[in-house]
């Protein structure tokens, strides 16, 4: 992509109305636009990050066998009475009538969908067990919308839902789930932590909120600090094994780690002082366990292998995209900029052109951009008239990669710089050499 011709629209004053750091990045590089409380458009920068984190999390669900479908944000009311949450959901429901009259709504989350779409296919015993999920939008008429994208009112989830015969088959799908996510938020560059946490509105008795530390969180957690340092499960890991996903879970479990509301005082003094990590943290994900809860009253059930009909088990299981976004630069970022890890930048190298209109400059440009295009590498080319500071300043605050810094100077001795934003090194060398590193 040439800069020239593509629509970053950079702030370069802090807007003030942004309270956290990832918000004011978010808006000073030009990824979203505030369209209404707690409402954001999606620019291009931004939805290319959006894009590639939705892709990291549906490689992963894939992967743990779950099937991939896409439901509508606007529900019906009448499906929501069933299971009794359309009044017990509360203020948080955008509620909306159609011109009959019907009471629609804009979903909050889709168990109740979900659970209908099960009822009317699913009959038997054999066609379990099966996780569905979709990427979709959601509405919550938060009561205090903010941090921009952190805890936005429209907001993109990825929400699973999985179904069993029984509770044992349920624990080996609640299980797929929580390695999967493991798997996601460490590709995503995060240590994510599973916690005991709270059920809410979604309900059901088991549950973990996967949290990332950060003083602008929004709870307070408690973990021993043993779980900074652990492995993350491997991409061969067998889904299909109950046992391997088991002794995954049972380490990942070993040890306290819990969010406020279910703290305990007595098990957490139990750890080493030293040990002992009492912190902010932002929920990036969060797993539910519910049973029959839904499955129940509305009446999805299969015939199982002794020819008896019961309710299926179910579990839900969800993840923030767009609050991702956000989660991500509030921890890899620093006072030029965000910092993107390679799996997820909008694009993975930035070329800087020093000279535009100089003859050998240009051409020297041009060669590297097509030969990175050729090679699939995302490259965003700064080929506009501003001065070197302002490029400079550009492509850190919108923190791609790998920088290839092109001026005539070290042109004329065969070099080119390539800058790591990571860490912020540099290194002079040939076109050939840089390509190299970056290709690999
Ligand atoms: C699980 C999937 C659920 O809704 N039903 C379907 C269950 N869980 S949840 O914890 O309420 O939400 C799942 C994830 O969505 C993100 N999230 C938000 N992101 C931005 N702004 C919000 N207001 C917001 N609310 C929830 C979080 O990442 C959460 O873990």
């Amino acid at each position: 992509m040439r800069l020239s011709r593509y629509f970053l629209p950079i702030l370069r004053e802090v807007p003030k109305e942004a309270e956290i750091v990832s918000h004011r990045l978010m808006l000073r590089a030009g990824m979203v636009r505030q369209e209404g409380a707690g409402i954001y458009a999606w620019l291009p920068l931004g939805k290319r990050v959006l894009d590639k984190i939705c892709n990291v999390i549906r490689e992963e669900q894939n992967r743990s066998g779950a099937i991939e479908i896409m439901m509508p944000t606007i529900q019906s009311a009448d499906l929501w009475r069933e299971s009794g949450r359309y009044d017990d959901y509360g203020k948080e429901m955008l509620r909306i009538k159609d011109r009959h009259e019907r009471d629609m709504l804009f979903g909050p989350t889709n168990e109740e969908m979900l659970t209908e779409i099960v009822r009317a296919y699913v009959k038997s015993y054999k066609d379990l067990p099966l996780n569905l999920y979709h990427i979709q939008w959601k509405f919550r008429d938060e009561v205090r919308p903010r941090f921009g994208v952190m805890r936005s009112r429209e907001f993109l989830m990825k929400d699973a839902y999985s179904i069993d015969l029984d509770f044992e088959n349920a624990v080996v799908a609640y299980n797929r789930m929580f390695v999967a996510y493991l798997r996601t938020f460490a590709r995503l560059g995060l240590k994510a932590i599973p916690m005991v946490a709270d059920t809410g509105p979604i309900g059901g008795n088991h549950s973990h909120e996967f949290i990332i530390l950060a003083s602008t969180g929004e709870s307070q957690v408690f973990c021993h600090s043993d779980y900074l340092g652990m492995d993350t499960p491997e991409e061969g890991v067998d889904f299909q094994d109950p046992a391997a996903l088991q002794d995954i879970v049972n380490r990942w479990t070993s040890l306290y780690a819990a969010t406020e509301e279910k703290h305990d005082e007595a098990a957490f003094a139990a750890i080493p002082d030293e040990q002992q990590v009492s912190a902010r943290g932002i929920e990036v994900g969060h797993i539910f366990y519910f049973g029959t809860k839904y499955s129940e009253p509305m009446g999805a059930k299969v015939t199982g292998p002794d020819g008896v009909e019961t309710p299926v088990h179910m579990g839900s299981y969800g993840i923030g995209p767009s609050r991702l976004v956000a989660a991500i630069i509030e921890a890899s970022h620093d006072e030029n900029g965000i910092i993107w890890p390679e799996a997820i930048a909008p694009f993975r190298v930035g070329l800087l052109n020093l000279k535009v209109g100089d003859a050998a400059t240009d051409e020297a440009c041009e060669a590297i951009y097509a030969e990175l295009t050729a090679r699939n590498v995302d490259v965003l080319y700064d080929d506009t008239a501003e001065r070197p500071g302002s490029k400079f300043a550009t492509a850190d605050l919108i923190g791609l990669p790998w920088q290839i810094i092109v001026g005539p100077k070290g042109l004329a001795a065969g070099t080119v710089e390539l800058k790591r934003r990571a860490d912020g090194t540099r290194e002079t060398l040939t076109i050939a050499a840089a390509l190299e590193r970056i290709i690999g």
